[in-house]
């Protein structure tokens, strides 16, 4: 029997909670980034949300990627090196990997158990794939593995994380990844799409109340981990579609004039002041399509789910002409 699997420490060191909290907190507007979120209780919520009925886009992309499986195998072909940034739980890739019969998969992630114990799932379940789990911060996408095989690449990026991005930084994570698969490699990224209003702010806002649990849990952690006091009652989730931007935004507002301490430093909130938790942009399909067009790709072929809510690209980097 070969060996199937082969589990790589790239960059490790997870992310200074401590340094990027005070950071955030000391600067006008206030602002935490999203990776935060995702502690054992924030990954376990943010499952929750997917299951909501206000939250359609990861219904919505699977429902894309399960019609187009074998639209997108036909024109990636067979035999690539199949690269996914941030793919901590492989969940949304299996729908991908028997059509597209890649030479390997390379799940890459920051959360070293989550990502190590999904890999080992999906070496078991497909045990003709080799995975190469690679434990890195998707920011340094270009080291990979020096034992992965040689292949045509092809990057996955579902779940439109590339929404958590501003617009020039998205442009600069699509150039990495274009220079990642090299040209004539493929990226085939899920991309919220723009849309009404209504239907932006619920799955943002839903009736059970899992994506303010989410937002608030950020101070639960804080407080466990940098010893903080953040008093949660005094502390209200929002968020909003701001139109202009093309972006949902999240915050955590302070209820009242409240101090807090936090890893031994004080803050003052007066009341209805926020902490900004999270961007998501939405993007048209030629919006989008700019944007990688500038980042050194080639639009190849855009599908949509039924309702329209929700967009899958597959594009191509060019092939020296940039
Ligand atoms: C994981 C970044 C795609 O922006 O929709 C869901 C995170 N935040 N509900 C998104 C999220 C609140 C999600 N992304």
């Amino acid at each position: 029997m070969t060996r199937t699997i082969e589990f790589h420490d790239l960059h490790p060191t997870p992310a200074d909670l401590a340094a990027d909290v005070l950071a955030g907190l000391r600067r006008r507007p206030r602002y935490i980034p999203p990776k935060f979120f995702y502690d054992a209780e924030g990954s376990r919520l943010f499952d929750a949300i997917t299951q909501t009925p206000e939250y359609y886009p990861t219904r919505a992309e699977l429902s894309i990627l399960r019609a187009q499986a074998s639209e997108i195998a036909a024109r990636v072909g067979t035999g690539s090196l199949l690269v996914e940034p941030g793919g901590g739980s492989c969940a949304k890739v299996r729908i991908l990997l028997e059509g597209l019969r890649p030479c390997a998969y390379v799940p890459m992630d920051i959360s070293r158990e989550h990502l190590w114990l999904a890999a080992e799932q999906v070496a078991a379940e497909f045990p003709w794939l080799e995975v190469h789990a690679a434990c890195t911060d998707f920011t340094r996408l270009l080291e990979l593995p020096a034992s992965v095989p040689a292949g045509p690449r092809v990057a996955f990026f579902p779940g439109s994380s590339i929404g958590n991005f501003d617009p020039p930084a998205a442009a600069d994570f699509l150039a990495a990844v274009a220079e990642l698969v090299g040209p004539g490699g493929f990226l085939l990224i899920g991309v919220d799409l723009k849309k009404d209003r209504a239907l932006l702010d619920a799955a943002y806002n839903d009736a059970a109340g899992i994506t303010a649990a989410f937002n608030r849990n950020l101070l639960t952690r804080i407080n466990r981990e940098l010893g903080a006091d953040f008093h949660l009652a005094a502390w209200a989730h929002r968020a909003f579609y701001d139109a202009a931007l093309g972006r949902i935004e999240m915050h955590l507002v302070s209820e009242r004039l409240q101090t807090v301490r936090v890893a031994g430093e004080s803050f003052d909130f007066v009341a209805g002041e926020t902490i900004h938790t999270e961007n998501s942009y939405k993007y048209a399909i030629d919006e989008f399509r700019g944007l990688a067009t500038q980042a050194g790709f080639r639009p190849e072929a855009v599908w949509t789910d039924a309702g329209g809510l929700f967009s899958v690209h597959l594009l191509r980097a060019a092939e020296g002409d940039r």
